[in-house]
């Protein structure tokens, strides 16, 4: 009988500023590191040198370098500008010289403007622990009269511009700056950050580009780097949206299976991967997560595991791990039969966690306190040995 394959475990470091250090990600079990040269500007080359020295810190600490989360798109290849051409090349020579430390598994995502989005984040759960939360509302009251986006509220429904105007008339300065700050400051690794005025201007570079546009220029990106991907033995996996549908008009189109299997049918190269994020596609009730790791496995080289609670009104919640609507044993049975199958253990980290305990006396960055994420993998490594112990048994 061969031995059981379990998941790689990781966590995400956002570098040598990271208030959470390498250590500590070990002592939490993680064997991998998740990370980025954040201090590199987005279309910028990575050199080898700065990556070599990357990787020495981590496995000074004792680690792997498992993953790059992201080596991002810049926003001249999602609308394909004028400098695309110059833009690919830096892409693909930074994927060589990833390449050539050692790294195989390459996270982006193909997200118009904006990474990840919340509304709020630090909101209390009932155990004093906090978690991050998204409010559609919330977005259309600054949309419609913070940012004051021209026809806006087009794209709400009426009782949904309703109360967003009543929260708007409800907020103070002070509520509606901070609003404002945690839609478009950025959040920790998204790689762009705006002023209102820039944001507005920013959203017009997408004039004229919609959801099918946007889905050829993801293409025409893949169709051009996924060659070299392949020879060099990398694995691009993209990041599905968050949240999983258009926000201020601008397109989404990793959003649901279909998305996925569109991706695949258009790119069939081998490095044209998923990182499997259950709380992005969680967050639609439309989205099977067990079964879309069945039927998409092979294409997953990166898995994201969380789990979001689903609210009235678009609005959602971060919950724990093995809380919420994802059906998390169901999901990580469905990667246990996929790595048993396919002879290969794939990374998964711990994604988001709740500011908990010592943590909401810290400095942290949202999400990536080190105590939720612990929880988290504590309780998902718990749950992957079961399964397999489960599975054993049953053989
Ligand atoms: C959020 C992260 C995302 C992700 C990027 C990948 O916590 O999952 O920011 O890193 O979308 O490019």
């Amino acid at each position: 009988m061969t031995d059981t394959i379990y998941t790689t475990h990781t966590m995400r470091w956002f570098g040598p500023n990271d208030p959470v250090p390498l250590a500590h990600i070990r002592q939490a079990g993680a064997t991998g590191i998740v990370t980025a040269l954040h201090q590199v500007p987005n279309g910028a080359v990575w050199t080898r040198e700065l990556i070599a020295q990357r990787r020495a810190t981590i496995e000074g600490a004792g680690l792997e370098w498992r993953v790059v989360e992201s080596l991002p798109v810049h926003e001249g290849i999602k609308t394909r500008g004028g400098d695309w051409d110059a833009l690919i090349h830096a892409y693909v020579e930074s994927l060589e010289n990833l390449a050539a430390e050692g790294i195989r598994t390459v996270t982006y995502n193909f997200m118009p403007l904006l990474d990840w989005t919340r509304t709020d984040l630090g909101w209390e759960l009932p155990d004093g622990a906090r978690a991050l939360r998204f409010e559609l509302e919330a977005v259309a009251a600054y949309d419609i009269h913070i940012l004051q986006r021209p026809d806006a509220e087009r794209d709400y429904a009426p009782e949904m511009v309703a109360a967003a105007a009543a929260r708007f008339e409800a907020m103070t300065a002070g509520e509606r700056h901070a609003l404002e700050r945690t839609i478009i400051a950025g959040l920790p690794g998204s790689e762009e950050s705006f002023t209102s005025a820039e944001f507005l201007r920013a959203i017009h570079t997408y004039d004229g580009i919609d959801a099918e546009q946007l889905r050829a220029n993801h293409h025409a990106f893949l169709q051009a780097v996924c060659p070299v991907a392949d020879r060099l033995g990398l694995q691009l996996v993209v990041h599905p949206d968050d949240p999983p549908f258009p926000i201020f008009g601008l397109p989404r189109v990793v959003s649901t299976e279909a998305d996925v299997a569109a991706l695949v049918a258009a790119v069939p190269a081998a490095s044209n991967g998923l990182c499997f994020c259950t709380g992005s596609f969680g967050a639609r009730a439309d989205n099977d997560l067990p079964g879309m790791v069945e039927r998409w496995g092979e294409r997953i080289g990166f898995l994201h595991l969380r789990s979001v609670q689903r609210e009235p009104n678009g609005a959602f919640h971060e919950a724990a791990h093995l809380e919420g609507d994802a059906d998390m044993p169901a999901v990580l049975a469905a990667v246990h039969r996929l790595q048993q199958r396919e002879g290969r253990s794939i990374p998964l980290r711990p994604d988001h966690g709740h500011q908990m305990a010592d943590d909401l006396e810290r400095r942290t960055n949202p999400g990536y306190s080190l105590i939720g994420r612990l929880r988290g993998l504590a309780e998902l490594r718990g749950l992957e040995r079961g399964i397999a112990a489960g599975a054993a048994v049953a053989r």
